[in-house]
């Protein structure tokens, strides 16, 4: 199953909404075939690794390892557990349950009931967290990440961009960035930061969607550089547009945008997770409404005292919410802190 993890992080950063999934065929202690899925659309991972044997025959008898229950629908390709039983192995190790309602035990009643001997190891190897999150909660996995000095606040005051993290925290929040499937700033940070939210070093064929909550869209500078790519924008407006726009720009619009709401619309949209990069005052609504299920906190050292504005200013969160340090890294001369809701 180890093998078969690695093969299915060989997908990453292309498989878009799809999970990552790898396999490995086994016959008399030899690897016959490995797999995986390579690309959104594409075969999935059982039918890649059976590609590669010289002659199908090969797989009678034979024990596949697959990190995720195999599929029992027609999607975009045919149900890959009939074509196991097709094939005639013997034996499937399952690394988890598939949660997605269209399959969730199906593929795995159908091995059964050709006769195959099965065993689910209940193991995601870390493999698959917005994907597993989202079927499970019916929503986006939430990220929300900011720089903090030691005193806890997050940005000089005053209009100005304030940089105070070192370039390793930027290359890192890249990497986290190219992992998510939508990207939230608000219309203060717009104006302030005129970020590009882009991921630079494209490694991925689906960028995720750059999300701007605004009050009226149609206030939006033409100029901001948000605008220079091509990848997708969406705008929650509160207001709708009288203007025309490029093709990669969707508005939607509701009067009363908060975080249950967007939550709620990306859920509808099948986007898996979320990463809310600011400014302040976003971040403290989705922190008051509960809505924060990891924390990415880089720590930088220095004291920015004075009238710097502080973490989730003016909103407090209803009662305490409780995180667990899941992972810390030193990026040169800054701290990534990694949290999870517990
Ligand atoms: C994949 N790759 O290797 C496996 C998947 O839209 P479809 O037809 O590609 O089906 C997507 C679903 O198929 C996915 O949510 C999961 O339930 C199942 N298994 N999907 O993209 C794979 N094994
Ligand atoms: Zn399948």
């Amino acid at each position: 199953m180890n093998l078969a993890w690695q093969q299915a992080r060989q997908g990453q950063g292309q498989t878009w909404t799809n999970p990552l999934v790898g396999v490995v065929i086994v016959k008399s202690g030899q690897i016959l075939a490995q797999g995986y899925h390579h690309h959104f659309g594409n075969s999935h991972a059982e039918i890649d690794a059976l590609s590669q044997l010289t002659n199908l025959d090969q797989a009678q008898g034979a024990t596949m390892y697959v990190t995720l229950e195999p599929c029992s629908h027609t999607g975009k390709t045919p149900p890959c557990a009939r074509k196991l039983v097709a094939v005639g192995l013997a034996r499937v190790v399952i690394g988890q349950l598939d949660p997605n309602p269209l399959v969730a035990g199906k593929g795995l009643a159908i091995l059964q009931a050709a006769g195959i001997t099965t065993r689910v190891l209940d193991q995601s190897g870390g493999l698959n967290r917005a994907y597993n999150f989202f079927y499970l909660h019916k929503r986006p996995l939430i990220t929300l990440k900011y720089a903090a000095s030691l005193d806890g606040k997050i940005n000089a005051a005053g209009n100005e961009r304030t940089y105070f993290t070192g370039p390793e925290t930027q290359n890192d929040s890249q990497k986290e960035r190219a992992q998510q499937q939508a990207i939230l700033v608000g219309e203060r940070t717009l104006e302030v930061d005129d970020p590009q939210l882009t991921v630079r070093k494209l490694t991925t064929d689906f960028p995720p969607r750059r999300l701007v909550l605004v009050r009226d869209v149609d206030q939006i500078s033409r100029q901001a550089r948000l605008f220079q790519s091509a990848a997708p924008i969406w705008f929650l407006s509160r207001r709708p547009s009288q203007r025309s726009w490029s093709d990669n720009v969707q508005i939607f619009v509701d009067p009363q945008w908060n975080p249950l709401r967007i939550s709620q619309f990306l859920a509808e949209q099948g986007i898996q997770s979320l990463f809310v990069e600011g400014g302040s005052q976003v971040q403290a609504h989705f922190m008051a409404a509960g809505l924060v299920d990891r924390i990415v906190l880089y720590l930088a050292p220095l004291l920015l005292g004075g009238s710097a504005l502080p973490i989730a200013q003016g909103i407090a969160a209803p009662q305490a919410l409780k995180y667990q340090l899941q992972t810390q890294q030193v990026l040169g001369d800054d701290l990534k802190l990694e949290y999870w809701r517990r």
